[in-house]
């Protein structure tokens, strides 16, 4: 096993406490160097952990598209170039491409905002260009507390950033709610059918968590649905009795992390306890194991339920990250800005206050390198101009967009 020396960038701060680097680029980090919290376990196969660097890293250069934002949560795209974001508080709007920040879009639907809850993920539906339809997951207040629901509207807006959302309509609610403020996912992602998987939480608490391994809960799950919000016939456990037909999968923790893979498969990056971040490829009706089965330990320093990292029947992750990353976004990057990054994911890291780059062959992590940005990591995507756009996040100071360029 090869632990890199880390390479210390210089940095600056900006108004927002973003580090970005001097200069021009920062080198990008290997692995981390930090021991696991848990010394005691060990990996299920030699690659499902601290994989060594690449052959080769990019100098990545820094520059900040928008600064002094509002704590943002998500950002898409839109096929003219501008960006659309949502904001935590349960705010929506566009940036230009210059940075120019656009009015709230009307609309939005009243989210619960305390805690870890908010506005969360956006998507464009894959006939975005003729239906300007968008779909949005957002912890809903509910008469049991609240929980994350999908909601699907149109949108239009105009070149000043205008905008309004129309024909909103709540498709999908995790069940139950809960009175919590903890672990809401989640994140959308359409499938190469234009079906829709939605990643939630678990919420966190003792009292709940457990429902994770219940398949007639929808605490803790992947689930896959069209876009009315109904489960696909085929779906793992329509045929099973008593269990929610809209879940793709089980055993998850809080999943902020998902793409689609080269190949169209689904893959995931979830919240881990103390050590235990991990990427997943969820299959159809698989258990992945949490609380029950974990890599890492409780924020307490006890074991998690028995300590036990394997279980027959129980899905391994692919890889997992001890100490944790704290995964929030996720892409895959096939552009042409950066060779050496081709197919491999792009994951924003909270914990890790950069981006975390995993190279895979066969399903197998081979490489992993860090870039350093010294900001929490919120989302991240890859623009119309083969870059790589990040949403950082400063607890209570709010947000910032910054693209990521080759200066190799
Ligand atoms: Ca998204
Ligand atoms: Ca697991």
């Amino acid at each position: 096993m090869r632990y890199p020396l880390t390479t210390l960038a210089t940095s600056i701060v900006t108004s927002l406490g973003l580090a970005l680097t001097l200069g021009t680029s920062a080198l990008a980090q290997g692995v981390t160097t930090q021991p696991p919290n848990a010394p005691s376990q060990e990996p299920a196969f030699p690659e499902q952990t601290r994989a060594p660097l690449p052959d080769s890293q990019p100098q990545v250069e820094t520059s900040v598209v928008a600064d002094g934002l509002p704590q943002l949560w998500a950002m898409e795209f839109l096929p003219d170039g501008r960006m659309l974001v949502t904001a935590k508080a349960g705010r929506m709007f566009v940036i230009g491409p210059d940075g120019t920040v656009g009015p709230d879009i009307s609309g939005l639907p009243e989210v619960d905002a305390r805690g870890q809850g908010g506005l969360l993920d956006v998507a464009l539906a894959p006939d975005f260009e003729t239906s300007n339809r968008i779909f949005f997951s957002f912890s809903e207040p509910r008469d049991a507390g609240n929980g994350t629901s999908v909601a699907s509207a149109v949108l239009k807006i105009d070149d000043a950033g205008e905008g309004e959302l129309s024909e909103v309509e709540v498709i999908f609610r995790q069940t139950p709610g809960y009175d919590g403020n903890k672990h809401f996912g989640s994140r959308l992602v359409f499938s190469p059918e234009d079906n829709l998987y939605v990643t939630v939480g678990e919420r966190s608490d003792a009292a709940v968590r457990n429902q994770a391994q219940d398949v007639g809960s929808g605490l803790g799950k992947v689930f896959r649905i069209d876009q009315n919000g109904a489960p696909l016939p085929d779906n793992p456990l329509v045929d099973v009795d008593g269990a929610q037909p809209e879940i793709w999968s089980l055993g998850h923790r809080n999943m902020q992390s998902a793409t689609l893979g080269p190949d169209g498969r689904l893959w995931t990056v979830e919240h881990g306890p103390r050590g235990g971040d991990e990427l997943n490829q969820p299959q159809a009706g698989k258990n992945y194991g949490w609380p029950e089965v974990t890599y890492g330990i409780e924020y307490s320093g006890q074991p998690v339920g028995d300590g036990v990292t394997f279980s027959e029947g129980v899905s391994q992750p692919v890889y997992y990250w001890d100490p944790v990353i704290a995964p929030s976004g996720m892409a895959l990057y096939q552009g042409a800005e950066f060779p050496t990054w081709q197919n491999a994911f792009l994951i924003g890291g909270l914990v890790a206050q950069g981006l975390v780059v995993l190279h895979l062959e066969d399903d197998v992590v081979v490489a992993e390198e860090r870039v350093p940005l010294g900001a929490r990591v919120r989302d991240v995507r890859v623009g119309p101009d083969d870059a790589v756009y990040v949403v950082t996040e400063q607890r209570g100071a709010g947000s910032a967009i910054v693209r990521l360029s080759n200066a190799s």
